[in-house]
């Protein structure tokens, strides 16, 4: 069994390929099979160390899908990608988890950390997968309304741990584990930069972090767009480079090459 933190080595890209008509900033540019498989052999080529396959968007405001439609959307990709690239399955469904994982998905990413499906943990238990646990305040409908923090670091690291706890309770090893703050994912602008700032108290949890900052909404928010829904690229390389200064280990990217070159300065500086 290989630790997480030696198959990803500090710093790793993963690639989003969303396989939905709605997502956050690449909405429907991937729903058609043959161009997600595309994008993912794309994104390997450009040094993506995994890929990240998902079918149901979990953007502010999204609501959900049936476990047929997710699997009808993500199935083809992840069979023609079975052997050619890593991938990582996101998703919060036991269901497309284990059929995800059958055809060669490495890792499960579970924006809801354990608390969607009852039957998640056990999938995962039971196979030498992966798996990223990240933090959210609310529910994709309705995170984004008022969300309220007394310590954001501090709730959310308590969080993170005792989510790690319960995963490996449920018999997922630690060492397969990487946590992740859930940016955008229930927090305002001021919650999302204050949490980047003090990331060191997510990665004092003793877990490799992954992040997920690439074109979020609070980056052309900060920008001075008060109503953006997505970010730049240049305020995308930014934010990971600042993660990265900060302990990050895992970059979930739309971008590939650009992150992978200004991470791999990151990485020179030290
Ligand atoms: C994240 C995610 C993230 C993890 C999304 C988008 C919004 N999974 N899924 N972390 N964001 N682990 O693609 O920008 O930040 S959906």
């Amino acid at each position: 069994m290989v630790p997480l933190e030696e198959r990803f080595p500090r710093p790793s890209v993963m690639g989003v390929v969303n396989v939905t008509p709605d997502s956050f900033s690449d909405g429907g540019v991937n729903f058609g099979a043959e161009d997600a498989v595309a994008t993912a052999l794309r994104m390997a080529e450009e040094g993506a160390a995994i890929v990240d396959v998902g079918g149901e968007s979990t953007r502010p405001g999204s609501g959900g899908v049936s476990p047929d439609e997710e699997l009808r959307r993500v199935e083809p990709v992840l069979e023609a990608l079975q052997g050619r690239v890593p991938v990582s399955i996101d998703t919060t469904k036991a269901e497309v988890a284990r059929r995800a994982l059958a055809l060669g998905a490495e890792l499960v990413n579970d924006v809801t950390a354990l608390r969607g499906d009852p039957g998640l943990a056990e999938v995962v238990a039971s196979s030498d997968a992966y798996l990223c646990l990240m933090h959210m305040q609310g529910e994709p409908r309705t995170m984004q309304q008022d969300p309220q923090y007394g310590d954001v670091a501090g709730e959310i690291a308590a969080f993170l741990e005792e989510r790690l706890s319960f995963a490996v309770a449920a018999g997922v090893p630690e060492e397969r584990i990487c946590l992740d703050p859930g940016f955008g994912f229930g927090k305002t602008v001021e919650q999302n930069f204050e949490l980047l700032a003090r990331l060191r108290e997510i990665v004092a949890l003793g877990r490799p972090v992954l992040v997920g900052l690439s074109r979020k909404r609070s980056l052309g928010r900060i920008l001075g767009d008060p109503e953006a829904t997505t970010g730049p690229l240049s305020a995308s390389l930014a934010a990971a480079v600042e993660a990265y200064e900060r302990g990050a280990t895992i970059f979930r990217v739309h971008d590939v090459r650009e992150h992978v070159e200004a991470l791999t300065v990151a990485a020179a500086v030290g």
